[in-house]
């Protein structure tokens, strides 16, 4: 482990450390004439900010970073701002962040955490071929692997014949990347020295695990984050894939229902994160818009921090087709069990008429047999395009994407008129 006195705490020390925390963040919030102050003195809590968790504290979202942008829930001063990083989010709508230099540090620390949980070591050189800029991925990588002291090879996104080449050439054995660009790089079938890879800021399925595991072969591990929160960082796997190791003495963790109230071990809900130990942008219960469950225990790793499942889905991704609720994941999921389909796919959701219908555009395999599959699984009916390979747009940088809606207008791909 990077940090095991903190990787590896007992459940009721961390506890503790987390109440404390999360009772200086209140009360830091409530000093400050931010939003997030406003909330908490409407709830009714003191200055003293005496809370006994995070239960019943009003939450933030992603409207309130629009509504202050560019950085106006910033808790520190403008001058110990360092750095600026965001996404151009799921909204379309950039979502800026600012970083200290003790959230930056912070942040490698979390990043140097998920290296060290895939293996990695000082002698590691790791590829990192996360895209470098505003995106938090390529940076946030970065300075983990300097953090840790190993080798980084800062590529960033794209030109993937140079990637092969300094993959071969450097023989890195570390590679991080999205999922859809490790299925790329694998495709070109060239032999490296990978033994792992860290794979993250977009879903991916079991399915898409075994592929990318086979083609490259290496072990592929999930990592999460959002820049909101910090960046990549936030949960990690480690080499026992049973889920990721959310660093939750940083980042305080629940998973809410619809009404708001967390649900149960095991029972999916909204990610929502508290960050009491960051500087610039704290924020408090933070809902995602991701959803996943939660799994207290100890990992045989050793580690006993908290484990998230996958992200099964967003909670605005689920499209609903004549009632019924349909995730992009599951249809990921049944595309990859079926022989001869390649891992590039696309979801329309064609919106033209009333009838909403759902259009699977994918290359390789039987369209008659994956569609019995999809509809065997989903539950409503598909229709199926198999395209000529080369077809489905590939993702060079920035993340894939797996879904589109058909309002009007020509059909976002060819093919599928
Ligand atoms: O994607 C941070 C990141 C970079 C994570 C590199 C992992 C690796 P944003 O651009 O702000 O930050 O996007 C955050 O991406 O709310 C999820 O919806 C999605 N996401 C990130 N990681 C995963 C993952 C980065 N492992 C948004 N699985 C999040 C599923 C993920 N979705």
């Amino acid at each position: 482990m990077f940090e095991a006195a903190a990787e590896g705490m007992s459940v009721d020390e961390r506890a503790a450390l987390q109440a404390g925390r999360l009772r200086d963040l209140v009360r830091r919030l409530l000093a400050g004439d931010g939003v997030q102050g406003r909330r908490l003195r409407d709830t009714g809590i003191g200055h003293e900010g005496d809370v006994d968790g995070l239960d019943g504290l009003p939450t933030t979202g992603k409207q309130d970073l629009w509504e202050s942008y560019p950085l106006g829930m910033l808790a520190v001063p403008r001058a110990d701002v360092v750095a600026v990083h965001g996404s151009s989010g799921t909204g379309g709508r950039p979502t800026l962040v600012g970083y200290t230099r003790g959230d930056l540090e912070l942040w490698a620390r979390m990043c140097a955490r998920a290296l060290v949980a895939a293996g990695a070591t000082a002698a590691s050189t790791v590829h990192n071929a996360y895209g470098y800029g505003l995106f938090t991925g390529g940076l946030g990588i970065h300075q983990g692997a300097l953090a840790l002291g190993a080798t980084v090879v800062p590529m960033s996104a794209g030109q993937t014949d140079r990637q092969l080449r300094l993959l071969r050439d450097l023989e890195a054995d570390v590679l991080t990347c999205t999922p859809s660009y490790a299925i790329r790089l694998g495709e070109a079938g060239v032999a490296t020295k990978l033994k792992v890879g860290i794979f993250g800021a977009e879903p991916w399925s079991e399915a898409l695990r075994a592929r990318i595991e086979s083609l490259l072969p290496i072990k592929a591990l999930d990592i999460y984050g959002l820049s909101e929160v910090i960046g990549p960082g936030v949960a990690a796997e480690c080499l026992e894939q049973d889920g990721l190791h959310v660093n939750e003495d940083h980042f305080l963790v629940e998973t809410l229902d619809p009404d708001g109230r967390p649900t149960a071990p095991g029972v999916p809900g909204e990610l929502t994160f508290s960050t009491p130990t960051k500087e610039a942008l704290p924020l408090l219960r933070y809902r995602t818009g991701d959803v996943a469950s939660l799994r207290p225990g100890a990992c045989a790793c050793g580690r006993t921090l908290v484990r998230m499942s996958k992200v099964t889905g967003r909670v605005d991704d689920m499209v609903v087709v004549r009632g019924v609720n349909v995730y992009p994941s599951e249809v990921e999921a049944v595309l990859l069990a079926e022989p001869g389909v390649s891992p590039h796919y696309l979801l329309v959701v064609d919106r033209r008429a009333a009838a909403t219908r759902l259009v699977v555009a994918c290359e390789g395999g039987h369209g008659p047999a994956v569609e019995a599959a999809l509809t065997a699984r989903l539950g409503v009916r598909t229709d199926v395009r198999v395209l000529p390979p080369g077809t489905v747009p590939r993702t060079e940088a920035g993340k894939a994407r797996r879904r589109v809606d058909w309002t009007d207008g020509p059909a976002p791909l060819r093919g599928l008129e």
